[in-house]
């Protein structure tokens, strides 16, 4: 991993981490420097799995291995750097699975309850989609009332996450040869505990010791992730809280108020967000507020439960994962609010240097010195009303120590697969037809998925606005969520206006439409969107019979989650060319990394690839996109089209 130069490429997040300096608050940027990563651990070769370890078995550097110092490189059971290596992977992508799956399961339990008319305040508000996944899961409509429906889907996918045998039901949405390749390769997912679990149970010390079958694993668990676990956890929230539309928002520490009562929401699960966004507008809390000497209240979110509200409601974002400390180093926020996942301890202790209250809502989640005030559907507006007071009532509590940076950028959110399909289409043909054309024609030359983290190892944002603008620059439709999207949006990627960095076809495509060449989809949950317009273009014809057949490509260039693997792992497990930044766990084995880099792509038709640097990572995915393209014998056109464009950048 190359040594970064700057922390960060966003000027709002370099002054917050010179006043975080100034003020003695130790934010993840310093912690970063003083704990350097243990280069062991990085490649995969540090096996903690029993008690006569940890055993260390670091690749030799800067020397080819003999067979026979190969030999010996294994941990005191025998497990060999392979046997390591794989077993690390397959963990990690069981605990990202587990993650976004224990997620969806939540949003199910929370669907059934609102269906029951026991969460008050929640509502189905997406008639058609509810009856589409009564359609896919072959719930009966009749003439039934959308409760009764929802109850029934809602056992229905509540089963999916306990179930034996068989196959997820979801599964049935992949194009059929996609399903075909799972289930000559083993890997369809039967239940999604189960795979977790098994997942488990195979890296366990003494069990599964064959490092393809470990990653065979690896694959079938991650499906029960992306068609799976966050499929649901996708579909449900839409049908509850509404299908996310286009949207017009601001993005930055900027977004935060001077006079106002600032209160940020962080973490993945959109209920609690939700109530926040309709009580933060309620007139009694608002008198509240101005009782206390403040001229109203402000929700901004912040990570995915952030991009959550913006998608449906336009509720302003205050930043990215590594930006969640900064926010509280402004000294104008009166509370975060967490929920779960990719919440830093490291609140608590900057909280300390300011008055900032952080509040965590879910019994899965609780953290040392933070206040705890549990949220539970049943009760959603008294207990969002109570945070919010909670909020309000640490306003006086602001001291003089507060500085908000001036930055903040418009944004153009809301782009779910119903709306691009409607955009692309009308409301009365929606299609990804025109997408389909103008990729056969050229002037859109592939479509990237380009998601996943901020890493405190590398340049904050550089790795995404650098890869996204090398993409578009080529005409490369770019599809985004999570803190990726984030990124690109303080960069101004994110407005019809940014065409102007696109290729000349690309360019031509998004000003027709109207739409931004980086299209926001959401949070890292809504990942599965990306596979559902993948499928989409498949289905529309013209590109081939199977995703891995579609010119397209996927990215997590600053990855660091466990999620992100699991993520990175159902992409290419779904058939897509997938490239990671920042560091590779698997260095420590050239076998195991092999098997994912090379022989995957027999496998599933995609393949993983490692690139920290973002335009080389740029060039290896349209490289991918070109060669799909003349798989399918469109290369052709898009030749004449770079002919005219070299022709137009002359002019
Ligand atoms: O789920 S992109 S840092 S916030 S893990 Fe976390 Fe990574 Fe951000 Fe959302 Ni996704």
């Amino acid at each position: 991993m190359a040594e970064k130069e700057i922390k960060s490429i966003d000027q709002a997040t370099i002054e917050m981490i010179e006043k975080a300096a100034q003020d003695g608050a130790k934010v993840v940027f310093e912690r970063a420097e003083t704990m350097r990563p243990c280069p062991i651990g990085a490649e995969g070769s540090c096996c903690s799995l029993c008690a006569m370890g940890p055993c260390r078995v670091p690749l030799p550097k800067g020397k080819e291995e003999t067979p026979e110092e190969k030999r010996k490189r294994t941990g005191v059971c025998g497990a060999t750097a392979e046997t390591i290596a794989a077993r690390n992977f397959l963990r990690k992508i069981a605990a990202g699975t587990a993650a976004h799956s224990d997620h969806g399961r939540k949003v199910t339990e929370a669907f059934l309850l609102t269906a029951k008319g026991e969460a008050p305040g929640f509502a189905i508000k997406d008639e058609q989609k509810l009856l589409q996944l009564a359609l896919d899961l072959d719930v009966t409509i009749g003439d039934r009332s959308n409760n009764e429906i929802a109850i029934d889907i809602g056992e229905v996918l509540t089963k999916e996450f306990g179930k034996q045998e068989g196959e997820l039901l979801l599964l049935k949405r992949a194009p059929l040869k996609r399903q075909e390749i799972w289930r000559q390769q083993g890997v369809a997912p039967r239940g999604i505990d189960r795979e977790v679990v098994e997942a488990m149970h195979r890296t366990h010390m003494g069990v599964d010791q064959n490092y393809q079958s470990l990653l065979l694993q690896g694959a079938r668990t991650s499906l029960a992730d992306g068609w799976g676990g966050s499929m649901i956890a996708t579909e449900l929230q839409d049908v509850m809280f509404g299908t996310p539309s286009p949207v017009h928002s601001q993005i930055n520490l900027g977004v935060l108020e001077e006079d106002e009562v600032n209160i940020i929401i962080h973490g993945h699960e959109p209920h609690l967000a939700e109530m926040l966004a309709v009580v933060t507008h309620d007139p009694e809390m608002i008198e509240y507020a101005k009782s206390k000497g403040a001229k109203g209240i402000n929700l901004a979110g912040m990570c995915c439960t952030a991009n959550e509200v913006l998608m449906r409601h336009g509720v302003p974002i205050a930043g990215n994962f590594l930006q969640q400390e900064l926010a509280i180093v402004t000294g104008a926020l009166e509370a975060i609010v967490v929920d779960v996942q990719c919440i830093m301890q490291g609140l608590v202790d900057v909280a300390q240097c300011y008055h900032t209250k952080v509040i965590t809502t879910d019994p899965r989640a609780q953290i040392r010195g933070a206040t705890h005030i549990e949220f539970d559907e049943r009760n959603a507006v008294e207990i969002a009303k109570n945070i919010v007071r909670t909020a309000i009532d640490n306003f006086p509590n602001r001291g003089k120590n507060v500085r908000i940076p001036k930055q903040k950028s418009d944004l153009i959110a809301g782009f779910s697969h119903e709306t691009i399909n409607y955009l692309l289409g009308g409301l009365f043909r929606a299609s990804y037809r025109p997408l389909n054309d103008n990729i056969i024609n050229g002037r859109i030359r592939g479509v990237a998925g380009v998601v996943g983290c901020n890493n405190a190892r590398v340049t904050h944002d550089d790795a995404h606005v650098t890869l996204v603008k090398e993409l578009i620059k080529n005409d490369v439709l770019v599809l985004q969520t999570g803190c990726s999207a984030m990124a690109c949006a303080k960069a101004g990627l994110m407005v019809p206006e940014a065409a102007k960095y696109a290729g000349a076809g690309l360019a031509e495509v998004c000003e027709t439409v109207g739409i931004p060449p980086a299209l926001h989809m959401g949070a890292c949950v809504d990942n599965t969107r990306i596979l559902i317009a993948a499928t989409a273009m498949v289905k529309d014809g013209g590109l081939g019979d199977d995703i891995s057949d579609l010119p397209v490509a996927g990215a997590a260039p600053e990855w660091m989650s466990e999620k992100a693997l699991a993520i990175g792992q159902y992409f290419v497990g779904s058939g897509v060319f997938t490239v990671f930044g920042v560091n590779w766990p698997t260095i420590g084995s050239k076998e195991v990394t092999d098997v994912l880099f090379k022989d995957f792509e027999e496998k599933y038709g995609g393949m993983w690839a490692f690139e920290p640097e973002p335009v080389k990572a740029a060039r290896l995915m349209i490289e991918h996109i070109d060669k799909k393209r003349k798989a399918l014998g469109i290369d052709k056109a898009r030749e004449r089209i770079l002919y005219d464009m070299a022709m137009r950048r002359e002019l």
